[in-house]
């Protein structure tokens, strides 16, 4: 079995490891040659624990292969970027362009499988792509949409152990899917056809989002009403049927806070819940850097002199060092923008350097500032005791104040 994977990012290179390991020909497909030649190298261009070593053991034993362009296998994986456009319109263009380039090389029998969170009715589209371009295809070749569950920084474990959703065009292209992923997937695989699979795959990350927006709508309303968001929460999850996530500075990461909009998109009369998590979710760092800025001003007013502030984590959530689209981040800028940077330490314990915000060591930026604001989460946060002399804004839960 000869498989190929169009995309070697965060899904796709590690998805491509793991079947290698598990015996499949795997060539790795990216437009970028760095990514290419490091791939080749058997050097990671991605941060996953463990995932390296792996790599290097099958670049070795010839399992894995990476190319800036396909080449003839038996079965072909879409696992490309999905963004959105200026009005959060999905934009399948790589999707697309994936699809076309291993269009050349589809031959009867072969397995065509979409992994990127796609909006409802992309399998189609797409197949109707391929059979414009190969007519002779028609009922010759497989197609699916199999979309991916795994949480970054756990990926080894959850890309065998996740049960995943199988959404064939017919029953005769779901069995082959679940033939070919029951190679190396241990989780149950259910069967389905691909528009429920490609709904399921939104659905997840939208219940994700309202579930957070709850969350952050409750910790406005407790803001207002001198009440602890966090002692509500954990009081009210003692609730057996009650299971209320933790408010943050807002969601970020490439998934959560995008996938929404390709149902909102598609479906705007019917999606008004979905629709207003994610403007609740998306005010609330604008919420937190109006905080920040008025908790500043009421110290020199009190105290005649500009505090100093520490903005605690840079990152999209805890313990990780991925800054992309985070709400922390926003919030820092925000400030920073109003004050000219003075007085700002930026702290985030996971990255060395960055190119923007120059980084202080957590503990000296705690014992510095008069204001510490609590962005995210991170566990070396929370060896940090409480401190009656300084300002105190939680965000994220560390001390549930
Ligand atoms: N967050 C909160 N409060 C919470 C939980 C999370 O504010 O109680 C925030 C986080 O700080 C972060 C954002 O939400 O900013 C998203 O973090 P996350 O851990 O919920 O999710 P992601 O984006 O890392 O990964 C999600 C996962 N989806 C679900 O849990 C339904 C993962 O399984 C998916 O594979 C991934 O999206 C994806 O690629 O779609």
């Amino acid at each position: 079995m000869k498989a190929c994977f169009m995309g070697l990012g965060y899904i796709g290179l590690p998805t491509a490891i793991i079947a290698a390991k598990c015996g499949v020909q795997i060539v790795g497909v990216d437009i970028n040659p760095q990514v290419v030649e490091m791939t080749n190298q058997g050097h990671l261009h991605i941060i996953e624990p463990g995932m390296e070593e792996l790599l290097q053991e099958v670049v070795k034993n010839g399992q894995l292969k990476a190319s800036t362009t396909p080449e003839i296998c038996d079965a072909y994986f879409m696992v490309v970027p999905t963004p959105f456009k200026g009005n959060h319109e999905p934009d399948i263009s790589y999707v697309e362009a994936a699809t076309r380039a291993v269009v050349p090389c589809l031959k009867e029998g072969d397995l065509y499988v979409i992994e990127s969170t796609s909006p409802v009715g992309t399998t189609d589209k797409m197949a109707h792509l391929i059979f414009e371009l190969r007519p002779e295809l028609r009922d010759k070749i497989y197609i699916a949409y199999c979309p991916e569950r795994v949480l970054p920084g756990n990926v080894i474990y959850e890309l065998v152990h996740n049960d995943r959703v199988i959404g064939g065009m017919n029953e005769a292209s779901t069995d082959k899917a679940i033939e070919f992923y029951s190679q190396f997937v241990q989780g149950k695989l259910h069967r389905t056809n691909c528009k429920t699979a490609e709904m399921c795959k939104l659905t997840e990350n939208s219940s994700r989002d309202v579930q957070i927006a709850f969350a952050n709508e409750l910790s406005l309303i407790c803001d207002k009403a001198g009440i602890n968001v966090w002692e509500l929460i954990d009081l009210a999850n003692k609730h057996p049927r009650v299971n209320i996530l933790q408010p943050g500075c807002g969601v970020g990461g490439h998934c959560i806070a995008v996938d929404p909009y390709f149902i909102t998109a598609d479906f705007p009369m019917e999606s008004k819940i979905i629709a207003t998590a994610r403007e609740i979710n998306n005010y609330k760092p604008f919420w937190g850097a109006e905080k920040v800025q008025n908790t500043m001003l009421k110290f020199e007013l009190e105290h005649h002199r500009k505090p100093c502030v520490a903005m605690m984590g840079l990152a999209f959530k805890p313990n990780i060092d991925d800054l992309r689209e985070s709400p922390a981040k926003y919030i820092i800028t925000k400030v920073m923008q109003s004050c000219n940077n003075a007085n700002i330490l930026v702290v985030e314990p996971n990255v060395k350097s960055h190119n923007v915000f120059k980084l202080t060591d957590y503990k000296e930026a705690y014992e510095k500032a008069d204001i510490v604001v609590m962005l995210v989460a991170h566990d070396p946060f929370k060896t940090l005791p409480y401190r009656e002399d300084k300002v105190i804004l939680d965000f994220c839960g560390i001390y549930k104040k």
